[in-house]
Order: C-alpha cells, then structure tokens, then sequence
C-alpha cells in the first residue's frame, strides 16, 4: 500500500519510522512518503493560512497550497491512471472505525490532508469529490490541535491489518469491533505467567486446558465488559450472533 501525507509537520510523523509500520516499510509492505504542503505556496513567507469569510476567531488553509500539492501527489502516480483516495481528517467528519479501517486497508493509495487551524477552505474537498473519492473523517468526539496526531491513528489501524504485517493472524478477527462473532464486543481482561502475582489469581478456568471452557468464559468477559462500560455499542449487539447463553450474561 501507498500512502501519501501532505502537512506543514511532516516531522510529526517520525513514529511511522518505529515497530509494527517502520517493519512493514523497510519489508516493502508500505510505502509512506511525506510531502511540506509549504513546498507549494509562492510568497517568501510560504503562507498557507488566511483570515476567515464572514469573521470569527482563527485561520483557515488556503486553498491554493492544498490543491497544486494534491495535483502533485496525483501526477506522481506510478500506475497509469491510478488515483489515491484521499483521508481529510476533521472533528466534522463521519467516525473513523474498525469497519472504514479495513475497507481502508484495501486501498492501493491512501492520500492523506491533515489540517492545522481551523481547517482547510472547503472547496479543497469540493473540488476533489469532482475526481477523486474523498472521506472527512475524526477520531473521536474531542478535538485536537491538528489533523497529523488523526492521521497516526489511521495509518496505525489499517497498517496492522494489511497481510503479512502482524506475526499473528488470527488476532485481527479477535479484535474489539471486528466484524463478526467480536463485531459490537470489547475484549475481555488478558494475563500470562506467573499464575498468582501480588496474591492476584489467574482465572483458574484459563489454566484448565479445557478449550471450549476458555473460550464460553472469555466470550461472557467480553459481554460483562461491554454491557458495563459501552451501553451505547452493547445496544447494537445483532441478536443473531448472540446465543442463548450470551443472553444468560
Ligand atoms: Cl480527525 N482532527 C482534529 N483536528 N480533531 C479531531 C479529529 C480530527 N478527530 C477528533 N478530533
């Protein structure tokens, strides 16, 4: 996978360079290439900021920068008439989760535009809806300074699930969220050896070899756990992958 990051911090993103992504990078698994969108302003002090239309606080990107920067990238494609799509992260947008992660981590290209100020002018997205597939997402309901620390969190997400970059494969489908039998579930408590640390006991049923045990008790975790601390995902537990034992929860 390709994946393509315009910001005025590109240095933000020196932990791609660490563990799981710096691995996948140097095995040719992903390839992130980071671009300074102040390479694409004119004036001497590579302004890339303007005051609001209609006032109020703060600075809006200007869009020239964005859109001969995002031409940039485009013209660079390495397949004849490949396009990225591209990820403009912003408290505003649709909830990047486990579902957009792995439809993500089937993309080729992944172009992303993280914004500093109050965002970028919003006929940057307005153009590129004209040719490419362009998603505003956030990460959560809170705001950060910036699109950069989103963007971490995104490639992070889809970079695990991309084939050959985790050491286990399962792990991916035993993931909180994951579609499937996990879809809706947070995981349950984990633990490894010793078996009592600081007069702490392992649940005695994962020391029993008894497989079917292990994973009815780890299931009812999962449940116990969701129900307690997400209500709100609890409720959107499909009834059809719920047995009549996870109904006794
Ligand atoms: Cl994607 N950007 C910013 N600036 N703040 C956020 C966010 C994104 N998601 C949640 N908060």
């Amino acid at each position: 996978m390709r994946v393509d990051i315009i910001s005025i911090f590109p240095e933000y993103f020196t932990p791609l360079e660490v563990s799981l992504i710096g691995k996948a990078r140097s095995r040719g698994i992903l390839d992130i290439r980071l671009h300074q969108l102040r390479d694409w302003t004119h004036d001497v002090h590579r302004t890339v900021d303007d005051t609001p239309y209609g006032g109020g606080p703060g600075m809006v990107m200007k869009p020239e920068p964005w859109a001969e920067a995002i031409d940039a990238v485009i013209a660079s494609a390495e397949t004849e008439g490949a396009l990225p799509r591209l990820v403009v992260p912003t408290p505003s947008g649709r909830p990047f989760t486990q579902k957009v992660a792995l439809e993500y981590a089937r993309e080729p290209w992944l172009l992303f535009a993280p914004a500093r100020y109050e965002g970028i002018d919003a006929r940057v997205v307005e153009e590129y809806r004209e040719r490419l597939r362009v998603d505003e997402v956030s990460i959560g309901d809170y705001v950060l300074a910036g699109g950069e620390a989103a963007v971490l969190v995104i490639v992070e997400a889809v970079a695990r699930l991309l084939p050959g970059v985790l050491g286990n494969v399962c792990s991916v489908a035993d993931d909180s969220f994951a579609p499937g039998a996990m879809e809706n579930l947070l995981e349950g408590p984990v633990y490894t050896k010793p078996p009592v640390w600081r007069g702490h006991e392992v649940p005695p049923i994962l020391l029993s070899g008894h497989h079917a045990a292990i994973a009815r008790w780890r299931r009812d975790q999962a449940l116990r756990r969701t129900v307690e601390r997400r209500p709100d995902l609890a409720a959107r537990l499909d009834p059809a992958t719920l047995d009549r034992r996870d109904r006794e929860v």
